[in-house]
């Protein structure tokens, strides 16, 4: 890994505008904000913008008002990702509080697809449906909303992906990017739901509200604005309200904190979605509402959990195969046996570990065609790359980092040379930024008033450190010599270094005087005592 060191030059000012502590000011000199971002992270108000800020609100409440007076039915047509079962299940939840029954679908990954389709649309039509409010989709359903039309639906479309120039001819479109008066645009769709749902409930909602918030996560919207304010208030509605569909799906070895939704709670959702043959994701939705019966979210809940077993067990398997068929500079891999489910998480896994692209393709004989998922390194856009070579694929978009892509048997040949055309020779190797910091920014209540900034995720991403020739006291193994740690004295406090999965260093380092490490800082809290840890990455 290579590391570019940011030495801050004017965290002096910002320490004296601010009236904050030296180590603060230097992360937030590192993060180069602009004057408004800055003044919201320094703000500890909560920030929330009303769903009247949306281009067409009132038309959208107004027809949604006369549905209900007119007692016409109502389908919400989600996704099958963590974001649009979520969404679904906040609208589904505050219909059923104006006491109004509406029906909903996630659609099925490999029969549905993604996105409201004809097929479906014309079923709602024979069971009388007159309206269909889409969630976390639609603004690319160009057929499935002309559909709709003729048969006499109309389609109010809330959604947050990105849109060409045209739009479909739906009744109204909720959409930031389509609001000039929303000040925040990246928000998901769950949150894109909760504001509609809030609007038509005359309330917020705190168990809604924590929905919204996974779904943030999950969706990894940017963890700015009025999103960190929802995630920073949602853990806290999370911990004191104990949701037991929450409780289920995170069980009692993990606390409520962004790693914990994201690397427990939404992988669990999203297992359904990616095996849909095994268990509908349909199932979730009723699993979330207020009045699920207690014996049911049990069974689903662990249903969830044996889901996304299978899940891991399977990319595992997948993953070793993928890895015989990488060469020194991507991966391109098609197999007829690879569960389209998963694909994208093969080639994540692959990107991660290898920093390099790739490309993972399922084989349908069938059909003729090579359906695939692709994932990038900072250097090699996908987004462009697609664009560059349009005339290979039946289908493709998505991303810098990330896409999605169809080939024909035809093409496939041609597909494989234009990547090896790309990157043969091509090596990336992503630097990570560290931040400088010295000997008198270790100080107890320094590290503590770093959770103003939190909570940490993307485009918010915890500090990575680098600290010079620190003293080390006391170097010992611990866990039956799998980890380390050892003691520094500083000015201002003492700190304890944790170096995971690497107790096997102890003898190299046992006798060292200084060193020079790179990792976060942490709050340990044992028996009421506050310390500090310094959780290691490297030592460079
Ligand atoms: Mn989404």
């Amino acid at each position: 890994m290579k590391y570019k060191i940011i030495e801050p030059q004017h965290y002096q000012q910002i320490q004296a505008r601010y009236h904050i502590n030296s180590l603060l000011a230097k992360v937030i000199e590192s993060r180069q904000y602009d004057e408004k971002t800055l003044k919201e992270m320094m703000n500890p108000r909560l920030i929330y913008h009303d769903f009247s800020l949306f281009e067409e609100a009132d038309m959208t409440l107004e027809r949604i008002h006369e549905a209900i007076e007119q007692h016409e039915k109502i389908c919400i047509y989600g996704d099958y990702d963590c974001d649009g079962i979520l969404a679904t299940t906040i609208l589904v939840q505050a219909f059923l509080e104006l006491g109004v029954k509406v029906g909903y679908h996630i659609p099925h990954r490999f029969e549905d697809g993604y996105g409201l389709n004809v097929r479906r649309v014309e079923q709602m039509a024979e069971k009388g449906y007159t309206l269909i409010i889409t969630v976390d989709n639609g603004v690319k359903a160009f057929e499935a909303v002309e559909r709709a039309n003729e048969l006499g639906i109309d389609v109010i479309i809330t959604d947050h992906h990105q849109f060409d120039q045209d739009l479909p001819d739906a009744c109204t479109i909720i959409h930031t990017k389509l609001s000039p008066d929303y000040p925040f645009k990246e928000i998901s769709g769950g949150y894109v739901a909760y504001k509609l749902a809030s609007a038509l409930l005359g309330r917020q909602d705190k168990y809604l509200f924590c929905l919204a918030a996974i779904t943030t996560i999950s969706d990894m919207m940017p963890l700015l604005n009025e999103n960190r304010s929802l995630v920073r208030r949602a853990l806290t509605f999370m911990k004191e309200g104990k949701y037991l569909s929450l409780e289920l799906l995170l069980g009692n070895q993990q606390t409520y904190s962004t790693y914990g939704i994201g690397f427990v709670i939404a992988p669990k959702i999203n297992s359904f979605g990616r095996l849909p043959e095994l268990c509908s994701p349909n199932i979730l939705v009723k699993y979330f509402l207020k009045n699920a019966p207690r014996d049911f979210m049990v069974q689903v809940a662990q249903m969830a959990t044996s889901l996304n077993t299978k899940r891991q067990t399977m990319t595992n398997q997948q993953y070793e195969l993928a890895k015989q068929q990488m060469n020194d500079d991507f991966l391109c891999w098609a197999s007829d046996e690879i569960h389209e489910g998963i694909m994208g998480l093969i080639a994540g896994k692959y990107t991660r570990e290898y920093e390099r692209p790739s490309f993972v393709m399922n084989h349908d004989k069938d059909k003729g065609l090579y359906k695939g998922s692709a994932r990038s390194v900072e250097g090699f856009s996908l987004h462009q790359f697609f664009m560059e070579h349009q005339d290979q694929f039946v289908i493709c978009g998505g991303h810098s980092l990330a896409g999605g892509f169809t080939v024909d048997e035809a093409h496939f040949d041609s597909f494989c040379q234009c990547v090896k055309d790309s990157l043969q020779g091509r090596h990336f190797q992503p630097t990570t930024s560290v931040l400088q910091i010295d000997e008198n920014d270790i100080v107890l209540s320094s590290v503590e008033s770093l959770s103003l900034l939190e909570p940490f995720g993307m485009k918010n991403e915890e500090p990575l450190y680098i600290l010079k020739n620190v003293p080390v006291s006391r170097v010992q193994q611990m866990g039956q010599g799998k980890h380390l740690k050892m003691e520094s004295q500083f000015p201002h406090g003492q700190m304890s270094m944790l170096y995971f999965q690497h107790g096997d260093l102890y003898g190299e380092l046992k006798n060292i005087k200084t060193m020079n490490v790179i990792g976060t800082l942490q709050i340990n809290e044992y028996r009421h005592q506050k310390s500090i840890n310094f959780i290691i990455k490297d030592i460079v």
